[in-house]
C-alpha cells in the first residue's frame, strides 16, 4: 500500500472520522459499559449515517457482547465496533477496488446517477487511472441531455488525452452508445468508459432510456457492460441509499463509485450502502481532481475512520 494513498484517504475522511471514530471514542474512552452507553454508541452510528438498520445490528451485538461479560471497558467496546464493521463491508476476495476487466478487448463501462452526483468527474477520474496501467480508454459521450454535458467531457478528454465519440446535442443517448461501441471495437481499445446524463431514479422512462442504452451495446458486445456503475453523492446521506436501490433494480448495478467522500462527516452512508444493496463500493471520489480516486478498501476504510486524530501525520 502506498503511503500518499493512505494519507489521501485519512484526510479525505477527516469529518467521517471526527463523526464515527471521534464520536466513538469521546463516548467510550475511559468509560465502563452500561445500558445507556450502548444506547449512546448506537445514536452516535445513526447519526453518522451508518443507516438505522445498522446501527442497531451493531449496537445489539455490543450489547450482547456486554451482557456476556466479554466486552466491558470502552477501550475494548471500539476495538469491537471497528472489527465488526469491518466483517460487515467485508465482500469475497478478489472482488476488492477497481474495475474488472473483460477477457477480451473492449471492457465496457456504463457510468449512471442521479443529476450532479459526479458521474463526469468519476469518468475522468477512471480514465486517468486506466490510462496509468498502460491501457488504452475511449470516452462516449452519452449525456446528450444536458447543455454542455458534452463538452465538459470533451474537455476531459483533451486533458487526458483520451479519444472521446460524441453525438450531437438532443442525438439519442443509446445511438451514441451504440456507435462508441463499433468504435471501440474497430480501434481496439481496452476500455471503453460511457458517461450518461444525470436522471432521477424515480423517472421511469428515463431508466428505461438506460436499459436502451446497455442493451445496444449487448448488440454489439453480448457480455457488455462488464461494469455498470453507479455514482452516489457521499454527501447526499441516505438519500444516496434509495438511489442505489432504483438503480440496482432497473439495470444490473456492478458497483458504486461513491463520489465526494472528501469533505463530508457522512462516510458512514458505506455501511448504510451495504445494507441496502449486495453490490460493493469499488472505488471512492476523494475531490475534484482526476487522480483524487482510491479504490475501495473495506479495511483500509475502518482503520481510516477509527484512526486516532493526528495518526495520519504521525505516519509521515
Ligand atoms: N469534492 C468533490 N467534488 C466532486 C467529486 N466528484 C465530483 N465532484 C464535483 O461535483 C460537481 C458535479 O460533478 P459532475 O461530474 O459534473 O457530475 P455529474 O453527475 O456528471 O452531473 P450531471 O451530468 O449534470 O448529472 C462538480 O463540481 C465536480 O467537480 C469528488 O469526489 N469530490
Ligand atoms: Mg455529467
Amino acid at each position: 500500500m502506498f503511503k500518499a494513498a493512505l494519507d489521501a484517504i485519512r484526510r479525505g475522511l477527516a469529518r467521517t472520522r471526527d463523526a464515527i471514530g471521534g464520536g466513538l471514542r469521546s463516548l467510550l474512552s475511559g468509560r465502563t459499559l452500561d445500558p445507556d452507553l450502548l444506547d449512546q454508541v448506537e445514536r452516535t452510528l445513526i447519526a453518522a449515517d451508518v443507516g438505522v438498520k445498522a446501527a442497531r445490528e451493531i449496537s445489539d451485538g455490543l450489547r450482547e457482547e456486554f451482557r456476556s461479560g466479554r466486552v466491558a471497558r470502552g477501550e475494548d467496546a471500539m476495538e469491537w465496533l471497528k472489527r465488526s464493521i469491518k466483517a460487515r463491508l467485508a465482500r469475497p476476495e478478489g472482488e476488492a477496488g477497481g474495475i474488472r476487466f473483460a477477457p477480451s478487448r473492449p471492457t465496457v463501462v456504463l457510468v449512471v446517477g442521479v443529476n450532479g452526483v459526479g458521474k463526469t468527474t468519476s469518468v475522468a477520474k477512471i480514465a486517468r487511472s486506466i490510462r496509468e496501467t498502460g491501457r488504452t480508454v475511449l470516452l462516449a459521450a452519452a449525456d446528450t441531455f444536458r447543455a454542455g454535458a458534452v463538452a465538459q467531457l470533451e474537455t476531459w478528454s483533451q486533458r487526458l488525452g483520451v479519444e472521446i465519440v460524441k453525438g450531437a446535442p438532443g442525438a439519442d443517448p443509446a445511438a451514441v452508445a451504440f456507435d462508441a461501441t463499433a468504435a471501440a471495437l474497430a480501434r481496439g481499445v481496452d476500455v471503453l468508459l460511457v458517461d450518461t446524463a444525470g436522471r432521477l431514479h424515480t423517472q421511469e422512462s428515463l431508466m428505461r432510456q438506460l436499459v436502451k442504452i446497455r442493451d445496444v451495446i449487448r448488440k454489439r458486445i453480448p457480455d457488455a457492460p462488464h461494469e455498470t456503475l453507479l455514482v452516489l453523492d457521499a454527501t447526499s446521506g441516505q438519500n444516496a441509499i434509495a438511489q442505489a436501490k432504483a438503480f440496482a433494480a432497473a439495470v444490473d448495478v456492478s458497483g458504486i463509485f461513491l463520489a465526494k467522500l472528501d469533505g463530508t462527516a457522512k462516510g458512514g452512508v458505506v455501511i448504510a450502502i451495504r445494507d441496502a444493496i449486495d453490490v460493493p463500493v469499488k472505488l471512492v471520489g476523494l475531490g475534484e481532481r482526476p487522480e483524487d480516486v482510491e479504490p475501495f478498501d473495506a479495511d483500509r476504510f475502518v482503520d481510516a475512520v477509527f484512526a486516532v486524530n493526528g495518526e495520519a501525520a504521525a505516519v509521515r
